[in-house]
């Protein structure tokens, strides 16, 4: 162990408890109050031997939308148990925040044999996964001259850094700080968007200017819930996540629960009060057909929609827009396609009983306040970007935005954690591509413009993508859609010339990189962490290094700025400002006490690991200024008000490039979008396929780990009905299959699916030999997903998809 690793290392022994005796000195700072610290942990400046034990605090870093505190129990410098928070009393609202079943099991993916030791190169072809190890100088050489190279010969604009949240948690270890050396030395082909949430982000941005919403706790202040395709029983699980604010806040108001999605989800089960099963790319259709109860019903909140809105009705029309060209009279019939949206007409289309509309309708014109929200799945569609704000028209029309116990629409919001984050510096490279289009800017970067591939910042791409960083990302291959098309574009590397791919594990992605390197993970290193998604409680962890670096593993930081120092002196001194990365955690900590005065110094929080602290107006509420005080907070809008109908969309409707089938429309209509459920290619085949996110992994990360994957099976959801159609059984193997691809998987026969739909966890590993038969094993669903982007965000469709299911 190096100085520096040492300075890292500083353990918590247990040896030193009795000693210190500091235990009743300690305390958790929340919301301002010293509270008893119920740890055993103690004395951090001993540098202990590897013998030793040692507890220490440390957190979960990837991306699953929560972030959990850990305690690690280290024995010979190996982690062997696994605990959560301990702090505090535990009570709602200073709650602690424990770990799901994957945060435990960290351990398993720390200690996994299978781990990456060394440098390599690989020898091979790009997937082969053929590498042979390298010493660390001749791969950061390469690594360094390559991105000197590319830059002489073709510019910043030909270096992109990969999409990738292998540690969206982390800080100083976040997924994207090759942001921060690619803007030490000119910049970099940055990307907009993202495959969270490329859709809903550009249709909210038309609409509200912005994403503002309620935070879940403020559930408790409502009578209603309406869940559009949300899931924070997966999707957000931590005990200081959504989850939990839900359960807690609704024991609280005792409000019902509305649930829409095509599958019975986890977030349903049993708790709900309704489970409306809707078939997939359709809540358009049905946001249209509540909208059309509410109006004729006369629930509409008027005063509202006058005062704060754009194009409800004719008396907020702007002048450009045609005649009827208001939300009203679409919903009416008396807009341009002259449908009424009765609910006889949505009930065709969503598969949801015209009935059970009208009573939902009443229920949420009715319900004063509600709280209408959708997660991310209805958006990650080939129409994302028009359902999402056809189901915010929902609380726009009932004046639900900007009060308290009502929603936006949008997903949840969050307090903040107000952290310091380590800068990424300015691009001076203003071109963006969209996130979800790297693939066609390696193919044909030059031919990518503005109007037709939502190039930023400049009419058309000039070079094309040269250089990849693919840092704690799987989205090279397994998470990015159409894995047979990726697999063609990598294979020529006179195309993209050198991909550097930094992981823990042989990943498919990584088996596509030229040089692979090795680095620790964030429980082996020094960071200050951040809170995601916590409601009305954020927190940050101060995290130390469990165990001492193995093998040959380096952290990040220590790579990038080896590889900064070989591009030149000014390039290391802007990249590190001759801090070191324990220099960096002290500086971090230090700034961000400036923003909270009662948060422990650097050195308390090495002991007490987490500083909570409450959101100051108990609630957050979305655009609650605008609503307070429309005039002196506009909205981020061209008009500064709600743009229900949307000039600018108007605009870019007559000018881009569209496919035939593409919508782009200036209000909320629903549009059915391209591979919908009445496409053509439905006689081929017949069933919807959705992914959905599953609490077996974060992705493909944890998808490794034994025990997850016997405890969350791998399986495609199937109707008994579609299931009996082909004489399929539980458990039976069956192909899963489209002009794309064919994927083998066991299926999960089950009435928590609507007939004619069907689901499959996304994130599973790839397991297919793709110099072969490319048939996937392992259940990854982007075999069979497309490339073909969203109209408007030119976002990742990867939930709309028609495939076909046979018993093997
Ligand atoms: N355990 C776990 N948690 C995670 C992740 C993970 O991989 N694993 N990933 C994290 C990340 S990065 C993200 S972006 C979020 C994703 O969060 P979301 O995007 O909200 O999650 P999904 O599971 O994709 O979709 C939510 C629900 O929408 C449903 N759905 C799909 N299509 C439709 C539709 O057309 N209409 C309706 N009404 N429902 C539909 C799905 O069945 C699912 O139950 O989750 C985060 N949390
Ligand atoms: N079909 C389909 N595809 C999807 C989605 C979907 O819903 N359906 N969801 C999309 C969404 S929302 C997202 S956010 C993306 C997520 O895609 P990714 O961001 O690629 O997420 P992961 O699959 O978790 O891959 C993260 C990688 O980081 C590595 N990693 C984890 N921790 C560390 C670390 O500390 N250091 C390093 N160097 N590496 C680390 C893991 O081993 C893994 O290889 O997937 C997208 N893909
Ligand atoms: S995966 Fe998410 S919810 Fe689970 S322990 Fe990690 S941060 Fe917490
Ligand atoms: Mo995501």
């Amino acid at each position: 162990m190096n100085t520096k690793n040492k300075l890292l290392n500083s353990p918590i022994s247990r040896r030193n408890v009795v000693k210190s005796g500091a235990a009743g000195g300690l305390f958790a700072a929340v919301g301002g109050l010293s509270l008893p610290f119920n740890a055993k942990a103690i004395d951090n400046t001993q540098n202990s031997t590897s013998a030793e034990e040692k507890a220490v605090w440390s957190s979960c870093t990837v991306n699953c939308g929560s972030r959990c505190l850990l305690r690690l129990h280290v024995r010979d410098d190996e982690v062997y148990w696994v605990e959560s928070d301990t702090t505090g009393k535990d009570e709602y609202g200073n709650h602690q925040v424990r770990a799901c079943l994957r945060g435990r099991s960290i351990r398993r993916r720390m200690n996994h044999p299978d781990r990456l030791k060394y440098p390599m190169k690989r020898v091979g072809k790009r997937g082969e996964g053929k590498f042979v190890r390298i010493s660390w100088e001749e791969a950061l050489d390469t690594v360094g001259n390559s991105l000197r190279d590319i830059l002489q010969n073709y510019g910043n604009e030909a270096v992109h850094v990969l999409y990738g949240t292998g540690v969206d948690g982390g800080n100083i270890t976040n997924s994207n700080v090759p942001y921060r050396l690619m803007n030490s030395c000119g910049g970099f082909l940055s990307r907009y968007g993202s495959y969270s949430t490329a859709q809903i982000r550009a249709g909210m941005n038309y609409l509200y200017g912005s994403q503002e919403a309620n935070s879940p706790d403020d559930i408790a202040n409502t009578k209603l819930v309406v869940m559009f395709g949300n899931n924070p029983a997966e999707t957000r699980m931590s005990g200081g996540g959504v989850t939990y604010y839900v359960e807690q806040a609704r024991e609280r108001s005792n409000a019902r629960m509305i649930v829409i999605d095509p599958r019975y989800n986890d977030t349903a089960s049993g708790r709900e009060d309704e489970w409306l099963p809707i078939r997939p790319g359709t809540d358009g259709a049905l946001a249209a057909a509540l909208a059309y109860v509410i109006i004729t019903e006369d629930m509409v909140d008027q005063e509202f929609v006058d005062k704060y809105c754009i194009g409800y009705d004719e008396k907020t029309l702007p002048a450009s827009a045609p005649q009827n060209g208001h939300y009203k009279a679409y919903i009416l019939g008396q807009g341009a396609d002259g449908i009424a949206k009765t609910p006889q007409w949505a009930a065709k289309i969503t598969g949801i009983p015209a009935d059970k509309i009208i009573k939902l309708a009443r229920e949420i014109g009715q319900a004063k306040p509600a709280y209408i929200v959708q997660g991310w799945g209805p958006q990650r569609h080939s129409n994302g970007e028009q359902t999402v704000r056809a189901i915010a028209m929902l609380a726009i029309i009932t004046g639900n935005v900007g009060i308290s116990g009502g929603n936006s629409g949008c997903r949840e919001g969050t307090y903040d954690s107000g952290v310091e984050w380590f800068p990424m510096l300015d691009n001076p490279v203003k071109t963006q591509i969209s996130v979800f289009t790297w693939t066609d800017a390696i193919e044909r970067g030059t031919e990518m413009t503005a109007i037709h591939d939502g190039i930023k910042g400049k009419d058309k791409l000039d070079v094309p993508i040269k250089f990849l960083w693919c840092y704690a990302s799987n989205t090279l291959i397994n998470q990015h859609s159409d894995i047979a098309r990726t697999h063609e574009i990598l294979q020529d590397d006179s195309k993209c010339e050198m991909i550097v791919g930094i992981d823990h594990f042989m990943t498919a992605s990584a088996k596509y990189c030229d040089i692979l390197l090795p680095d620790l993970m964030p429980t082996e290193q020094e960071d200050l962490i951040p809170s995601e998604s916590a409601g009305n409680m954020s927190y940050m962890i101060l995290g130390q290094p469990a165990t001492s670096a193995k093998f040959e593993r380096k952290p990040i930081y220590e790579i990038l700025s080896e590889i900064a120092k070989r591009l030149g002196p000014d390039v290391e001194q802007k990249f590190t400002e001759g801090r070191s990365q324990h220099e960096w955690v002290k500086y971090l900590c230090e700034k961000s006490r400036e923003r909270y005065p009662d948060m422990p110094t650097y050195e308390e929080m090495k002991t007490v690991g987490i500083f909570k602290h409450k959101c100051p107006d108990e609630h957050v509420i979305g655009f609650k200024a605008f609503r307070d005080n429309p005039q002196a907070n506009p909205l981020k809008t061209p008009s500064g008000k709600i743009e229900i109908y949307s000039e600018s969309l108007a605009e870019i409707a007559k000018t881009w490039q569209l496919a035939p089938d593409d919508v782009i429309d200036p209000l909320p209509i629903y549009t059915e979008g391209f591979e919908s459920h009445t496409d053509s290619l439905n006689k081929k085949y017949p069933l919807q396929m959705t992914g959905f996110h599953y609490k077996a992994r974060t992705h493909s990360s944890y998808g490794n780990i034994d025990i997850l994957k016997q405890a969350c099976r791998q399986e495609i959801w199937i109707n008994p009905i579609d299931a009996k159609a082909r004489g399929i059984n539980q458990g039976d193997m069956v192909k899963v299959f489209n002009d794309r691809g064919e994927v083998h998987i066991p299926a999960k026969v089950t009435p928590r699916i609507m007939p004619g739909v069907t689901a499959m966890g996304q994130g599973a590993w790839l397991d297919a030999d793709m110099f072969g038969k490319k048939v996937d094993q392992g259940g990854c669903i982007n075999v069979l997903t497309t490339q073909r982007p969203s109209p408007l965000a030119k976002g990742n469709p990867q939930h709309t998809n028609l495939v076909e299911i046979a018993k093997l």
